[in-house]
């Protein structure tokens, strides 16, 4: 088989459905092989969008997602989403085309050491530099992808290696692999701290949603009383619909969540990344206890010495504790009778029950009350808040919102209520702009029946526009709102803060509508608070083309994304 035609046998056999890219020379011998295999190619304008759609895919679907570039610029230009999806932990894999193998060592056309330029960003990459490790390499690739945590991969294939001939089959990949439980003493040992808290606290990070233990954890909150909050990157794993549930943390001073977690005596952190929001905002005075629970082992890092590390499956670790709180029968707060609506046969009215604090009460109507209060404000530029809950009513709660970064996204981690896990995506840890349009490609292509919309800056917007073409041509429905202020807006708010003025951040839009609709999509310039909803409305109903909607927004606020204390 010609070495081209391996690989793509060898991304087949890994289950690969799209790959997202743009194709230079040096990749033709692949693209031929593409054209002959189920894979579906998805052409993208820009090599940096084909990396974010591999991102979301990779979110989504917990499985490797695939992009594509070129030598050279091409590999250039997917750096930035490479990096995005392995600081965020999303598994991807690159594949970069490259020269032929006798121009490698000197100075030639477009030839750069592209594996070179990937290594800070990616957990392995490699070059290949012969036909029969193929099946070998891929393989390899995926399963340090998708082992946790995960990330992105690189591969190269230079022009010759890709013509060459090779015998060798594709290595199948296992059907199921083993998950690690954990120890029966460290659980005694948790559960032992968790009896002896006064003010326990669940963090909930990304890990969550890679682990799938959205249940798991759901169950315990419920059974043992124990308030919990999420990072940005794992909106939905809980509820926030459940009372004792904090909702989203991630705010450097200024958060709402963060005044209930400086109060815990006991940090239950369940698949943290400390990426996305470091301890030392909660932990400065080193006066917590801490139990990490996760598939991978904690950070080094001061202000986050866990007194208990459990590495195991997440799911398994808190059916392990639950059981053990079960069998001690120990009674150690007011008992509660509580609902027994899950699977396993626990009897919960034999768990320790935690009253919620008061303090955690007033916080959890706090956050409520900053969420609802523009509600019915018609006042226009719209209010943020007011932006994201009428989204919130326009949406069923499995459909899907990305944000990009910028101010809007504190807005939207703060205050988009979201319900399942992976309904509302943040980017994170890396926090790249532009992230948010290519991102609805891959979800709407991987979620057909989700409504998918986007909640971008102008700034961010037009970063990756040229995408909508690709959204037009493969006919998805996403909708793309705007937040306008003709500002990079977080930015600005920052230099305010610091420097008393802001410095090089405004700019002027072009015409979102008629730039909408020169691609073919449509377009709106909401110019009153009243009709958000009724455009929204119409949006929802298109089924083959993109929309999108501008709209001024009211940032006079902004500066409670910094030092809030939300009276305001
Ligand atoms: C690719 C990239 N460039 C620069 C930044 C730094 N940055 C973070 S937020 C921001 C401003 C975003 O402006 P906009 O998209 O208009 O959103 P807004 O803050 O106004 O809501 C910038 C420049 C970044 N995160 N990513």
């Amino acid at each position: 088989m010609k070495a081209s035609d391996l690989f793509i046998r060898c991304l087949e056999s890994e289950g690969v459905e799209y790959i997202f890219g743009l194709p230079g020379e040096e990749t033709n011998d692949l693209m031929f092989s593409v054209l002959n295999s189920q894979i579906k190619f998805i052409l993208v304008r820009h090599e940096q969008g084909a990396a974010f759609m591999a991102d979301v895919y990779g979110r989504l679907t917990q499985k490797v997602g695939v992009c594509l570039s070129t030598l050279g610029p091409g590999a250039t230009n997917l750096i930035t989403g490479v990096a995005n999806a392995n600081m965020d932990r999303s598994p991807i894999l690159a594949i970069t085309g490259q020269t032929d193998s006798s121009l490698r060592h000197k100075e030639s056309h477009q030839n750069m050491d592209v594996v070179s330029m990937f290594k800070p960003i990616t957990k392995w990459r490699w070059s290949i530099h012969n036909a029969d490790v193929i099946p070998e390499i891929v393989r390899r690739a995926f399963k340090i992808s998708i082992g946790e945590k995960a990330g992105a991969v690189h591969l190269e294939l230079p022009e010759d290696v890709a013509k060459e001939k090779s015998y060798i089959k594709p290595i199948k990949k296992p059907r199921r692999t083993s998950k690690s439980r954990p120890h029966n003493d460290l659980i005694k040992n948790v559960v032992k701290m968790i009896l002896s808290a006064k003010m326990p606290m669940i963090l909930i990070g990304n890990g969550c949603i890679r682990g799938n233990a959205s249940s798991y954890i759901r169950k315990f909150v419920e059974r043992t009383g124990i308030s919990s909050m999420n990072t940005f990157m794992a909106k939905g794993v809980i509820s926030d619909k459940s009372e004792r549930h904090l909702q989203t943390i991630g705010i450097k001073d200024a958060d709402h969540a963060l005044i209930a977690l400086k109060e815990a005596d006991l940090v239950i952190s369940i698949g943290y990344d400390l990426v996305e929001y470091s301890p030392k905002n909660w932990n400065g005075n080193l006066d917590k206890k801490i139990i990490h629970i996760d598939s991978a082992p904690a950070e080094v890092e001061t202000y986050y010495p866990p007194n208990i590390e459990i590495v195991a499956d997440i799911g398994y670790t808190i059916n392990a504790i639950l059981l053990e709180l079960t069998e001690k029968k120990i009674k150690v707060k007011k008992e509660k009778k509580i609902s027994n609506n899950s699977n396993n046969n626990l009897d919960s009215t034999d768990m320790p029950y935690f009253e919620m604090p008061d303090l955690f009460m007033k916080v959890k109507k706090q956050i409520t009350e900053r969420i609802e209060k523009f509600k019915d404000d018609f006042g226009y530029p719209i209010k943020p808040t007011k932006l994201v809950i009428d989204v919130r009513n326009a949406l069923d709660e499995n459909d899907i919102v990305i944000s990009d970064v910028g101010a809007h996204k504190l807005w939207i981690a703060k205050t988009y209520e979201t319900f399942n896990p992976n309904t509302c995506l943040i980017t994170n840890g890396f926090c790249s702009m532009g992230f948010a349009l290519p991102g609805a490609i891959a979800a709407q292509l991987v979620r057909p029946n989700q409504k998918v919309v986007v909640m971008c800056g102008d700034g961010g917007f037009l970063m990756n526009v040229q995408e909508l073409e690709t959204a037009v041509r493969l006919q998805l429905p996403i909708i793309v709102i705007i937040w306008c202020d003709s500002d990079f807006g977080m930015i600005s708010l920052k230099q305010i803060h610091e420097f008393g003025k802001s410095a090089f951040t405004r700019f002027t839009n072009p015409d979102f509508v008629t730039l909408a609709q020169s691609f073919g999509a449509i377009g709106y310039y909401v110019k009153t608070t009243e009709e958000f909803p009724k455009i929204l409305k119409k949006a929802k109903e298109s089924t083959s083309v993109p929309v999108i909607i501008a709209i001024d927004v009211d940032y006079s606020k902004n500066q409670i994304l910094l030092n809030d204390d939300f009276s305001d």
